[in-house]
């Protein structure tokens, strides 16, 4: 149930060594999406304290959380939170949206056509951003988990102008790219942002291949926040 939020409670107590394993990068994958993400294993003597019911006597929902409801996709705010039908750990599909998480990172693959500036808004709201694809891991894992849910996804890698260099929509250049062989192609000037494609035809596709497009024109899209939820 509400395990994620009651878990971060434990961690405080008199431990004091505060600031020590908050960067433990969690890069085992061991599947288990419960954890709190920061500080996991790192000086903590016996952990296990943390679930159930605290030395404090009371249950899950304490003073922490918000005061609704978990929120669950029924058109309402449930948690209280100013979103509505948010998708998020206990609420996996809604509003077009699907979680995945993988490579330290949530992800939601949303199949709703936006443009590429509303569809970064969007990401926003769920405190993430349009995917950032910084490696071949990364977009192994997109092109997965996007599979069969259609051809075109925005992800957050975009350029100002037919003379300004590709960068990401936090401000970082292209370490990483899967360009198709034919593109960025920029065919009618003006293709300034940048789709994965899945399902389109060889040689000159394959899934996954990025191509740059109208930045305006509708597209489902990724979002993507850097921690698992
Ligand atoms: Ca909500
Ligand atoms: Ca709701």
């Amino acid at each position: 149930m509400g395990t994620f939020e009651g878990g971060s409670t434990g961690l405080a107590g008199s431990e004091s060594s505060t600031s020590e394993g908050v960067l433990g990068t969690s890069s085992g994958s061991s599947g288990q999406l419960e954890t709190t993400g920061d500080g996991t294993s790192s000086g903590a003597p016996s952990a296990s304290s943390s679930d159930g019911v605290g030395a404090d006597g009371t249950e899950g929902t304490s003073t922490g959380s918000p005061p609704g409801e978990p929120e669950i996709c029924d058109g309402i705010d449930n948690d209280l939170d100013g979103l509505v039908d948010e998708v998020g750990a206990e609420n996996a599909q809604c509003d077009t949206c699907t979680l995945f998480q993988g490579e330290g990172q949530a992800w939601w693959a949303c199949t709703q056509n936006k443009g590429w500036e509303t569809a970064r808004a969007r990401c926003e709201e769920y405190g993430a951003q349009l995917a950032i694809v910084p490696d071949e891991a990364s977009q192994n894992l997109l092109l997965e988990n996007v599979m069969g849910m259609g051809t075109f996804f925005w992800i957050g890698g975009r350029r100002d102008d037919s003379m300004s260099p590709w960068g990401w929509v936090d401000g970082s250049a292209f370490v990483y790219d899967a360009w198709a062989p034919t593109q960025p192609d920029n065919i009618d000037p003006g293709q300034h942002c940048v789709r994965m494609t899945v399902g389109l035809t060889p040689p000159d596709w394959f899934d996954g291949a990025w191509d740059d497009f109208f930045c305006n024109d509708g597209q489902f899209y990724v979002c993507a926040a850097p921690h698992t939820l």
